[in-house]
């Protein structure tokens, strides 16, 4: 029986013994249930980052959770050399799911985000017509699609992408929201694909016009250039639709997943895509060890069920409406901008007397809500999609009153 840490020697440990690629908030967890997590004090918090909404379902659903443990004990990994009896059900659901013909199995964001760009090239040489080697993607500044060396080669953060080259080449940068730039980047009949975010969220949760997505999407068509959405963060029903492209309609032609598809139960990531895209990689061409392994097909299966179940994207658009509204009440000046869709939310917070987004986190988890800044000034606001309603209005009292402690 390991000996009850204190959150101290929780950290000192990490601390020593782990890398110093994070800068946490001081709090160490050890419990979640539903929208809440306990530290190791016993303190109780709601969680308003839900991993970065891979927890969408609420920390530990029992049905998410009893999938993992039965197929545990059953078969963990097989590897792709074999097929599995879980693997082909899975991929049958998930493409009825969202409407696609395929699948292609991985385990994080950052792989699904690689994969889709290889798919978008082998597309781009093989089906279109570029010559090879030659193939662009169009990107967007202020992009965040993980952290592995090429997803790194398309960003314009300084803290994500200096001192890690050489790069990736076959990138174009344009400004987020802006239709003319893509209009005329999409002139180069080299471009193979356009990679956005639905919504930006580690910009700070930016939402694009009304219609952005849409007339993005046909000027892509028009140009015989994919449209590949990055839905790993505002997927599985986070911004109160069960994809944020559904807002508007728009079927991406490449679709990626992650963090919710599982629940935050176990590391799941997927592209989807139809025959003339998906069948343009062959075998021995891409994978990974554990892409498509039983346990993630049955533990993804279960999450989406949930999210069908529990409504829970009819949920997020309900009650992100009264969170924006309750924080757009707040009688402070701290308050700059509140944005979002569902229950992806951000503030934008106006520095008061020395006073930043970072000392309002820091407020509010003694208050008992966790939250975290993103490029200083914004906080993020992204409750389990499993939050009651009285459950959100107490978030909200101890949010307002972390916030009007510094008046
Ligand atoms: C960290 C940020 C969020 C993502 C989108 C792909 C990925 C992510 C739209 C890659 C991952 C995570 C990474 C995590 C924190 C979090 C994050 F702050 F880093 F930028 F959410 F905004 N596409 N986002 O948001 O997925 O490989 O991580 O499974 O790096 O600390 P991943």
């Amino acid at each position: 029986m390991s000996e009850k840490l204190s959150s101290k020697a929780a950290i000192e440990l990490e601390d020593k013994y782990g890398a110093h690629n994070y800068h946490p908030l001081a709090v160490v967890l050890s419990k979640g249930e539903g929208p809440k997590v306990w530290d190791v004090e016993g303190k109780e918090y709601f969680d308003f980052l839900s991993a970065y909404s891979a927890v969408n379902q609420g920390h530990c659903h029992p049905k998410i959770v009893e999938a993992l443990v039965n197929q545990a004990r059953t078969l963990t990994l097989t590897s792709r050399a074999f097929y599995s009896d879980a693997l082909g059900i899975y991929e049958k659901y998930i493409t009825e799911y969202f409407g696609y013909d395929k699948v292609l199995p991985m385990n994080s964001g950052a792989e699904g985000d690689e994969t889709a760009l290889k798919l978008c090239r082998r597309w781009a040489y093989d089906k279109k017509g570029v010559e090879p080697g030659k193939a662009k993607i169009i990107v967007c500044a202020d992009n965040f699609h993980g952290r592995t060396i090429t997803v790194i080669s398309m960003s314009t953060d300084p803290d994500s992408k200096a001192g890690f080259g050489p790069y990736t080449p076959g990138f174009v940068v344009i400004p987020y929201n802006d239709l003319d730039a893509l209009k005329k980047e999409l002139e180069d009949p080299n471009v193979a694909g356009f990679l956005v975010e639905p919504i930006q969220g580690e910009a700070g949760v930016v939402v694009p016009d009304e219609g952005y997505l849409t007339k993005a999407y046909d000027l892509c068509k028009s140009k015989n250039v994919l449209f590949i959405a990055d839905e790993v963060q505002t997927g599985i029903a986070r911004t109160g639709k069960l994809l944020a492209c559904d807002h508007e309609n728009v079927r991406p032609d490449i679709l990626i997943l992650g963090k919710a598809i599982s629940g935050g139960v176990y590391p799941v990531s997927a592209v989807l895509a139809d025959d003339e895209i998906m069948l343009t990689i062959k075998p021995g061409q891409h994978g990974s060890t554990f892409g498509g392994n039983p346990i993630a097909a049955k533990v993804a299966t279960a999450a989406l069920e949930v999210v069908k179940d529990e409504n829970l994207a009819e949920k997020a658009e309900k009650l992100g409406k009264i969170f924006r509204s309750e924080m757009e009440k707040i009688d402070s000046d701290m308050i700059e901008l509140v944005r979002g869709k569902g229950l992806l939310n951000a503030v934008v917070i106006r520095p008061k007397n020395g006073k930043t987004a970072m000392d309002v986190c820091i407020k509010m988890a003694e208050n008992g809500v966790l939250a975290k800044p993103t490029h200083d000034h914004i906080i993020r606001f992204a409750p389990p999609l499993v939050i009651s309603e009285d459950q959100l209005m107490e978030a909200v009292s101890i949010i307002k009153k972390s916030i009007l402690s510094f008046e």
